[in-house]
């Protein structure tokens, strides 16, 4: 009940709503009313009454708020469940698990912590308390394992998107797997699958987004960024979680429809950072790459099943998600 009363407060903007109108648009009591009106003042949110007048949503909550996400989702957002935890090792471990257990799709997890937060071929992702967004949402796409690197690169689109929508902040996409505003990762995204040869069990899109991290550590400083570091304002979490996820449902369905990126090749491009600059493919792990092996080349952009196109002197190449990185 508390994702309506959310969603009818918000509705009423700067107005007061009585007790009686969302009993009678809820059917509940006053009773019900206001014991979830007293639960949402302790999870922090500001919600001013007046005996006359009744309810006003003077400031949300600095907090992950599962009912508070979903009453931001739109109808047919492809998020359905949101679950909320306050400390997790890995949102991706735990949405597996769940996943394993055979959970729908559509599940998001969300955590105000990850205390073994995981990025790409056993690296770490920073996730410190009450500042970021980590989640993990569960997927069962109809597709050849093949075809499931590209959901990195939807996940990469949706973010691109929820983050101008929320924050009105202009990012770009550093292809495969991270979203960058001037040259910094504000966002890096993880996608682990559980496949047979020619099925797909689950999908797991992994994304960390710095939303109002104030400082990173030394040796993240000077490649990392938030959104509160790039604008001085705060991000609302809840809001910006739902943005993201209902930018997703768009690009994803669209993703589903040809089975590639076929439908979102144009807008993937005017977001790739890469295009037209000069990038230099390392093959292998970046940071044990071969210099011998390095090769330069012009990105040009990716094909429809998200590989990058890159121009070098022995020609166009293909260039893989998952097998390279690109500097
Ligand atoms: C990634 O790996 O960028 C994937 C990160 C995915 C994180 C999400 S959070 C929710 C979900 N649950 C998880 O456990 N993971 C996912 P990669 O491209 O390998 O980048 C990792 C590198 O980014 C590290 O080696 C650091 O250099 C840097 N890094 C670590 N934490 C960072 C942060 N918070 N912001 C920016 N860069 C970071």
């Amino acid at each position: 009940m508390k994702k309506e009363i959310l969603q009818m407060l918000r509705g009423a903007g700067e107005d007061y709503i009585s007790g009686q109108v969302l009993c009678e648009k809820l059917g509940v009591s006053r009773q019900a009313i206001w014991k979830n009106i007293t639960q949402l003042k302790e999870a922090g949110y500001q919600i001013e009454s007046q005996p006359k007048k009744g309810y006003r949503l003077v400031e949300s909550a600095d907090k992950l708020v599962g009912a508070d996400i979903e009453s931001r989702l739109k109808a047919d957002c492809l998020c359905r469940k949101v679950e909320c935890l306050e400390q997790v090792d890995s949102t991706n471990t735990r949405a597996k698990q769940l996943a394993e257990l055979g959970e729908p799709e559509g599940t998001l997890v969300v955590a105000e912590e990850q205390t073994a937060g995981k990025g790409r071929r056993g690296r770490g992702w920073a996730s410190e308390p009450g500042i970021g967004i980590w989640m993990s949402l569960i997927l069962r796409p109809r597709l050849k394992p093949q075809q499931a690197a590209s959901v990195t690169l939807v996940a990469a689109m949706a973010v691109a998107k929820g983050i101008r929508e929320c924050c009105e902040l202009e990012t770009g996409i550093k292809w495969p797997n991270d979203v960058v505003i001037h040259g910094k990762k504000v966002c890096g995204i993880l996608t682990e699958t559980s496949s047979e040869p020619d099925y797909i069990h689950y999908a797991v899109p992994g994304i960390g987004i710095n939303a109002n991290t104030k400082s990173f550590p030394e040796e993240l400083a000077d490649r990392a960024t938030s959104i509160y570091l790039e604008t001085g304002r705060k991000t609302d979490r809840n809001a910006l979680i739902a943005a993201v996820m209902n930018a997703f449902t768009d690009y994803y369905r669209k993703y589903l429809e040809t089975g590639d990126l076929s439908l979102l090749l144009e807008e993937y491009d005017q977001m790739l950072v890469n295009k037209d600059q000069e990038v230099l493919v390392l093959y292998g792990m970046a940071e044990e790459a071969d210099p011998e092996k390095m090769q330069k080349g012009i990105a040009r952009g990716i094909t429809s099943s998200g590989a990058l196109l890159v121009d070098t002197d022995e020609g166009m190449k293909e260039i893989v998600s998952g097998e390279v990185s690109v500097r």
